[in-house]
């Protein structure tokens, strides 16, 4: 079923996980929104095959009114559109000793794209819930085995959180409709949490009376100490920044190399839990303050940028993000057996010429 946590060499498996799903380029850090072909994608089974044309949004379970809503109806209804920083739970699952064996990211999962759609409360408010609702589940039309566990990709959401004006239905990535990798025709969109939640290819919506207990909700995406821990939902986006890679790198180790002098290091800082508030540049230990830049909405990053006097030899670089709420980053990686959270800073190894 699943393996348990290794500290041997990558595994043939993994590098088959980490090839399907392809990581944003650090580099493109550089952008507000990150261009679609270079947002970080991650795709439990196969990409489904659906036909807008015959696409259906069935709306049902402990509601009034169920609805079965085509495309054309989602889009002739009034769209909202959001920039939303998404990252996959797993990012940094790599970094990990032991090493959970699932997707291999080390800490290029994360994107910002804008994304439009139709607020979900609009449609869930027309089905109306009926009293005792306590999640709200979203089923995808992908199909796999898991853990041992045969299903549809399916989450919930606690109905409170669904009810949030910002969670769409979304069918539109940066101002075009869906990529089929995206989640094409209609995938959902939960600002601040991580990236499990935002159901891709999304056919279903079930009002429940019960909490949900399908595998991606209860098997996985809970931080366990050990495969026996019930553990505790993973939710919303742990606080984090991290830093554009500076100078050039070398092809194989993409250690990087530098000039010596002023240079601007620059990167991105975002979290789901609380506005961020400060980001830091560490130099082989020493912290100092970055400057911030304006947030891109409530749910999106904010660029941060700090001058760093490169003196010739080598350099350990590093930045760690604080929200308002006082989460900040951990030194050193929050270990658990799914490999999730995992929100440990950043460090990058400079040469400086
Ligand atoms: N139906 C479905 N939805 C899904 C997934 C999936 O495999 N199937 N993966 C989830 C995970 S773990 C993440 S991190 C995000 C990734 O979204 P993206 O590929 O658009 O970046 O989609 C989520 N939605
Ligand atoms: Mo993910």
């Amino acid at each position: 079923m699943t393996s348990p946590p290794t500290t041997g060499p990558l595994t043939f498996d993994e590098l088959g996980l980490a090839t399907r799903n392809r990581g944003m380029p650090l580099e493109a850090l550089r952008y507000d929104r990150t261009p679609t072909g270079l947002h970080y994608l991650l795709i439990h089974f196969d990409i489904p095959e659906l036909d807008p044309d015959a696409y259906r949004l069935e709306v049902g379970g402990n509601v009034e009114r169920p609805l079965s809503l085509s495309l054309d109806d989602l889009l002739a209804r009034p769209a909202r559109t959001l920039p939303v920083t998404m990252e996959c739970a797993g990012n940094g699952r790599a970094l990990l000793s032991p090493r959970p064996v699932s997707q291999p990211w080390l800490t290029e999962a994360v994107g910002t794209a804008e994304w439009t759609g139709v607020p979900l409360a609009e449609v869930l408010s027309e089905a109306g819930p009926r009293p005792g609702t306590l999640e709200v589940v979203f089923t995808g039309a992908d199909h796999g085995v898991q853990g041992g566990v045969e299903h549809d990709y399916a989450r919930s959401l606690p109905v409170e959180e669904a009810m949030r004006p910002e969670v769409l239905l979304a069918h539109g990535m940066n101002g075009r409709p869906l990529e089929p990798q995206h989640g094409a025709p209609v995938r959902l969109v939960v600002p601040g949490w991580y990236g499990m939640a935002s159901v891709k290819w999304l056919t279903r919506i079930e009002a429940v009376t019960a909490p949900f207990d399908g595998y991606q909700q209860v098997g996985t995406y809970r931080y366990r100490r050990d495969e026996e821990d019930p553990g505790e939902p993973v939710t919303r986006i742990r606080v984090r920044a991290l830093m554009a890679p500076p100078g050039f790198p070398d092809f194989l180790t993409r250690r990087r190399i530098v000039d010596a002098g002023p240079v601007l290091l620059r990167g991105r800082a975002w979290g789901g839990e609380a506005e961020v508030v400060r980001v830091e540049v560490g130099v082989d230990g020493a912290w100092e303050e970055a400057e911030l830049g304006p947030p891109l909405g409530p749910f999106a990053w904010r660029a941060w940028s700090y001058r760093w006097e490169a003196e010739p030899g080598e350099h350990v670089l590093a930045c760690r993000a604080a929200d308002a709420a006082g989460n900040a980053q951990p030194l050193e990686p929050p270990w658990n057996h799914g490999g999730f959270g995992n929100n440990a800073v950043q460090r990058v190894p400079v040469t400086v010429r």
